[in-house]
């Protein structure tokens, strides 16, 4: 159980640590399936996600959007002293994730305190509030999942940050990297994340596209070699995103990530952080994103949210889809977890949702959705014939000649002979209804 912190002023009043109650409580403010002690599949729930808080959403977004104003009027932000500002901040975000029974959280630089235009005011203002976090961290129980650098909101990254064709921009975007890794080493964060936001185009016209992606590789080398350097033990993850805010992202989706580490010897120090919206703007599916990244040991993290299924952009909606999350829970599950991430709630409440009990509707809702996904996945695949339904499509492979095949033992001629003595092939059922039913008799 996270620590609530006592003697510091409450933001959240009236409310207390949100429990686990079962299935038959009618408390809206309890887990109904989030039992963190459960065992399931060998691990306990708490060890299976991992559930971080996004600073950036939860103490920062304040609802304005591009036709209106703030909605969400944060009490903390009332301090005219940037530093003072940021510790009301600490106050109120610790109070939350604790009282939620949150283990982690996530943070970019400028969420945890305003940064500036000068560099050692910066460095200054980021030492100060990372000895502020650490006290916090130990008086709570509460962890850093993974820090980062935001390299997209300050104009001086309009053309990129590692990408931009002015060198001089990528110097600030290291420096500004640099501390991030500092604050996230000195806080025993287990990760580091880059989201390259503006590290692509808006158009082509203007863009050497080979020589932006080749300093995109050296800036990760650099980054990793002085974090290795200073005993950063964790894992770096690049977290894809095909578009929004650039027209075009280099970090695509999980499959073109992939071959970028792959080209540029990064394999060994990088994972994926896969983020659900952002798969549905490559035009894939969650699990597709997660199965990619299963399949080449990747799966390091996810940033968990959803869309709209009306619109086209990052709408970052808390999770609700008990479907989607049994299929995604389901690779999960498959692959052995997540490698050294958790499930971050890169999520925020809508515009409108200005109530303070609406960011623990929030992250309660999202909690129990994967519990309860959990749970119904690791059902289908110890009580049903899912698994076997699945590998007996591949049947033809595992003797014979498929198998000589798969042991590269065959010529195109020997496939050609084989054609012939074997005639034509019965067609095979893929038996996609009978496996979305067996998913919902288990929902
Ligand atoms: C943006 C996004 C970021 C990253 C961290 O779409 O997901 O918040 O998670 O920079
Ligand atoms: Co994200």
């Amino acid at each position: 159980m996270a620590k609530i912190i006592k003697g510091q002023q409450e933001f959240f009043k009236g409310i207390g640590q949100i429990k686990f109650e079962g299935t038959d409580s009618q408390n809206p403010l309890a887990f109904r399936w989030y039992n963190e002690n459960q065992i399931v599949s060998g691990k306990t729930m708490k060890e299976h996600f991992k559930f971080a808080c996004a600073y950036w959403h939860s103490f920062n977004g304040s609802g304005a959007d591009p036709f209106g104003e703030p909605t969400h009027i944060f009490e903390w932000n009332k301090s005219s002293d940037p530093l003072e500002r940021a510790k009301l901040k600490m106050d109120a975000a610790f109070e939350f994730i604790t009282k939620m029974n949150i283990p982690y959280y996530c943070f970019h630089d400028c969420d945890i305190v305003d940064l500036t235009n000068d560099v050692l005011e910066n460095e200054k203002r980021m030492k100060a509030i990372t000895i502020y976090a650490k006290q916090k961290q130990q008086e709570s129980g509460v962890k850093l999942l993974w820090g980062t650098a935001n390299l997209f909101s300050n104009k001086r990254y309009m053309n990129g940050a590692a990408t931009n064709p002015d060198f001089h921009v990528l110097a600030h975007a290291a420096t500004q990297v640099k501390a991030a890794i500092d604050a996230t080493i000195e806080l025993g964060g287990e990760n580091y994340v880059f989201w390259g936001g503006r590290e692509g185009y808006m158009s082509l016209l203007n863009t050497n596209m080979k020589r932006e992606k080749e300093h995109f590789a050296k800036f990760l080398h650099t980054a990793k070699d002085y974090a290795r350097k200073n005993g950063f033990k964790g894992t770096f993850f690049i977290e894809p995103k095909p578009c929004e805010p650039s027209k075009h992202q280099y970090d695509y989706d999980a499959e073109t990530v992939i071959g970028f580490l792959r080209q540029y010897n990064l394999l060994g120090d990088f994972k994926l952080n896969l983020e659900v919206n952002h798969a549905t703007l490559a035009g894939h599916t969650f699990q597709h994103e997660m199965q990619v990244a299963a399949d080449a040991g990747m799966l390091g993290s996810i940033d968990a949210n959803r869309g709209d299924n009306q619109n086209g952009w990052d709408t970052d909606q808390f999770p609700n889809n008990i479907n989607d999350v049994v299929e995604a829970m389901l690779v999960l599950l498959s692959s052995g977890g997540l490698q050294g991430g958790g499930i971050n709630f890169d999520a925020k409440i809508r515009r409108n949702s200005t109530d303070s009990l609406d960011l623990f509707y929030a992250h309660l809702g999202g909690m129990d959705i994967f519990a309860r996904a959990l749970l119904i996945a690791d059902k289908i695949l110890t009580n049903s014939d899912y698994h076997v339904t699945r590998s007996q499509r591949y049947a033809s492979f595992d003797q014979g000649k498929g198998a000589e095949f798969e042991k590269s033992n065959l010529t195109l001629d020997e496939l050609r002979t084989y054609a012939i003595e074997n005639g034509e092939p019965k067609l095979q059922s893929g038996k996609q209804e009978y496996l979305e039913n067996l998913i919902n008799r288990f929902i």
